[in-house]
């Protein structure tokens, strides 16, 4: 189905999913969300898959919402747009058991932004860019960026960026930490499979832990971030993982994980 929108490849452990709606950048539209949520769940349900990685095809890597798609344009609430596609769709990323990888190919604008940065780690290419579009068209960010970008970025420079929707290099947001790294164009996918094959050997458990304690932390003070750990150590110190690391590290050979 290479006309699809939603494309499913990768291997038995990196699952590739590329948004394929190349002559609009693509934009979201209800059938790409009905497509996209369930391309994750499947990720997240299948055993064998330890990474993702998501990218765009085409020049763009997404133009945020389709502001063209009559599916949504029949719906005049736009909150409720937000509800049924945007929410449940941060809401995934940000739960995976496994790490998540955002390859930006192009111009990720709006919901599009917001989508990269929910990711576990964002690699963009070069010639990629970052824009908050939503401003310019009298809305305000969305897809997790009220939480992610003064998160990312600190207060002054998410204000800047979500009040002016200017272009954002993907250079400067590497430099700025709003992304894991910038790469040279060509690169980008080698790097990106790279990152999730080394991050698909780790301890998938650990890693999904790591995500949810730090999101977590970020909303307690630091006696009860203590305590977070503490609760997250102990479950994953009674884990075979622990046991593996441990094990394979005493013995110096590659350590082999299996949890998930
Ligand atoms: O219901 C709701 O709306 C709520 C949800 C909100 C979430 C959001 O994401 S709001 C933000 C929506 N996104 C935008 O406002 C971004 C709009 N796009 C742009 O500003 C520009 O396209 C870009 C800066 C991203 C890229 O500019 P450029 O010059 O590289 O490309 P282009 O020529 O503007 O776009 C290429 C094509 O893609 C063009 O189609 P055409 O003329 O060749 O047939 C353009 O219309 C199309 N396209 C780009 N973005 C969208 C889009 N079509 C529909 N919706 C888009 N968002």
């Amino acid at each position: 189905m290479a006309d699809a929108c939603i494309l499913v490849g990768g291997t038995a452990a990196v699952r590739l999913i590329t948004l394929n709606r190349p002559a609009a950048l693509n934009s979201f539209t209800a059938e790409m969300h009905s497509l996209l949520l369930p391309a994750l769940n499947a990720a997240a349900d299948d055993a064998a898959v330890r990474a993702v990685v998501i990218t765009g095809a085409g020049r763009g890597f997404c133009a945020g919402q389709d502001l063209n798609d009559p599916a949504m344009a029949d719906n005049a609430d736009v909150g409720g747009v937000i509800e049924r596609f945007y929410r449940p769709l941060a809401l995934r990323l940000r739960s995976m058991p496994v790490p998540v990888i955002a390859a930006v190919n192009g111009v990720a604008a709006g919901a599009g932004a917001n989508f990269a940065l929910c990711c576990d780690m964002v690699v963009a290419a070069r010639g990629a860019s970052f824009i908050q579009a939503f401003s310019k068209i009298g809305l305000v960010p969305d897809c997790g960026g009220t939480w992610l970008l003064p998160r990312l970025v600190g207060r002054a420079r998410a204000l800047g960026l979500a009040m002016t929707g200017d272009k954002l290099a993907a250079e400067e947001a590497q430099r700025i930490g709003l992304i894991w790294q910038c790469v040279d164009d060509a690169v980008l996918m080698d790097s990106a499979m790279a990152l999730a094959n080394r991050m698909a050997a780790m301890p998938s458990k650990a890693i999904a832990e790591t995500r949810r304690v730090l999101d977590a932390a970020l909303a307690m003070d630091f006696g009860d971030a203590l305590a977070l750990e503490a609760g997250a150590q102990r479950e994953l110190g009674a884990a075979p993982d622990f046991a593996e690391g441990v094990a394979a590290f005493l013995a110096k050979r590659p350590a082999v994980f299996k949890d998930r």
